[in-house]
């Protein structure tokens, strides 16, 4: 059973499961207006909403899946809302096509990161990022729990469980910039920066390579910053606009610094996605795929 709607200006609901006895929130992403008194079916796996009490009586409406998206295969013990590719609600509040829902399969087991392809390290070269070596990880906004920003220094570039835990997405529909930064536990010379965005087949991800794009979910124009004490300045060449590559790799000169972060201007699918953002020491050479 779904409910939504209500009182003029309500677009969001719940889902009752009967067999559990427990209720969950509708998804909020392209979520028709708000409204009371709306005609609404249920199709299988979207639903349409039509008509109804806005700030007027109103002629318009949409259709949206409630279930989950795309994006986030989410393994069904959670069923959070989560943030979808589909096609954004235009300004007309006309009905919007959206992307026929799927349903989420079971993630695949896929082997760790260290038997896929990540680089050697090279010795003098650390990802001071790295949360087991000190870097601690904030945003200017996160989707969900199912994004935390902590996944983003964790060692895992492919994103696995993308959805749930793998990644991060901010949590502004459509508005940029974001940011996502990450604190040094001191300051060291770094000469890398690694930035890593969500890959189209996020639910079977293979290891990036500096030459892997994408054409769905990543993040298209960025810049790589570092702190210079007193202010945030672009690192050399780190400014980015039309990207279209997962894995995005800038080196540069030693620059001391206690803190970087990744300031993003626009992506692809409403969001900002990020699976990995790494740091290396001077002393390291670029890694390689
Ligand atoms: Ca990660």
């Amino acid at each position: 059973m779904i409910v939504w709607g209500g009182n003029s200006s309500l677009n969001t609901g719940g889902r009752y499961t009967p067999g559990t006895d427990s209720w969950t929130a509708t998804s909020t992403f392209n979520v028709p207006d708000g409204r009371g008194y709306p005609t609404s079916v249920w199709t299988g796996n979207e639903m349409i909403v039509w008509g109804g009490l806005g700030s007027l009586w109103v002629n318009t409406g949409g259709r949206y899946c409630v279930q989950s998206g795309p994006t986030t295969p989410t393994p069904t013990a959670t069923r959070s809302p989560t943030p979808t590719p589909t096609a954004t609600p235009t300004a007309t509040r006309t009905p919007t096509p959206t992307a026929t829902a799927t349903v989420p399969s079971s993630p695949t087991p896929i082997p760790s990161p260290t038997s896929t392809g990540t680089p050697t390290p090279v010795p003098g070269g650390t990802n001071v990022a790295l949360a087991a070596n000190g870097g601690v990880a904030s945003a200017s906004s996160t989707y969900s729990n199912n994004f935390p920003v902590r996944a983003v220094n964790d060692g895992d570039r492919l994103g696995l469980n993308w959805g749930n835990g793998g990644g991060w997405a901010d949590g502004t529909a459509n508005v940029w910039p974001d940011w996502v930064e990450i604190d040094f536990n001191a300051s060291y010379p770094i000469n890398e920066i690694d930035f890593f965005t969500l890959q189209d087949d996020y639910q079977n991800p293979s290891p990036p390579t500096l030459n892997m794009t994408f054409t769905l979910y990543g993040v298209t124009d960025l810049e790589v910053q570092y702190w210079t004490g007193s202010t945030w300045a672009d690192v050399p060449g780190g400014n980015v606009t039309g990207n279209n590559h997962v894995w995005r790799q800038f080196t540069f000169a030693n620059i001391t610094t206690a803190k970087i972060r990744v300031l993003i201007n626009n992506s692809l699918a409403t969001y900002s996605r990020i699976t990995e953002i790494e740091a290396y020491t001077a002393g390291a050479t670029p890694r390689q795929p």
